[in-house]
């Protein structure tokens, strides 16, 4: 009886480890999103998204390398090394014109990599169909602020 109580409770162990992996595994590809289309309305709950062109246009995948929109739903370091298909994709630096905070945290965007130079700061929830001059096309990271 005790044996068998025993293995009861490891089986629950081992369900709820691989339970961590299965929801660690989930939440790693659902990260990034690309080209979820045209529209604030088009960012998921809980991600933060931005387009190449204003008003939330997904511009085309720019000089066959840069994404026309991209969402996520964590800190982004470096917009220059994220990979949509192959190793040729060059992200979305410096190309953003639109953004749309879908989270309820501030989002800072960041005129460098690893959230350096300028900083502009967003809203739970706000949306921005254009950004201010000195940060549009320049945006190349961001973070929960
Ligand atoms: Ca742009």
């Amino acid at each position: 009886m005790k044996l068998s109580k025993n293995l009861a409770k490891l089986s629950l162990v081992t369900a709820a480890a691989v339970g961590l992996l299965v929801t660690g595994a989930t939440s790693a590809s659902a990260t990034n999103v690309y080209n979820m289309g045209h529209g604030a309305g088009s960012c998921p709950s809980g991600y933060i998204c931005l387009w190449s062109e204003g008003n939330f246009i997904e511009g085309t995948f720019y000089n066959n390398a840069k994404f026309g929109a991209f969402a996520s739903d964590q800190n982004t370091g470096d917009m220059g090394k994220l990979q949509k298909v192959s190793s040729t994709d060059k992200g979305m630096q410096d190309i953003a014109s639109s953004v749309v905070n879908n989270t309820g945290s501030h989002i800072c965007f960041y005129e460098h990599n690893n959230y350096g130079g300028a900083e502009f700061k967003v809203g739970p929830h706000e949306q921005w169909p254009s950004l201010p001059s000195w940060i549009n096309d320049k945006i190349s990271s961001f973070k929960y602020c």
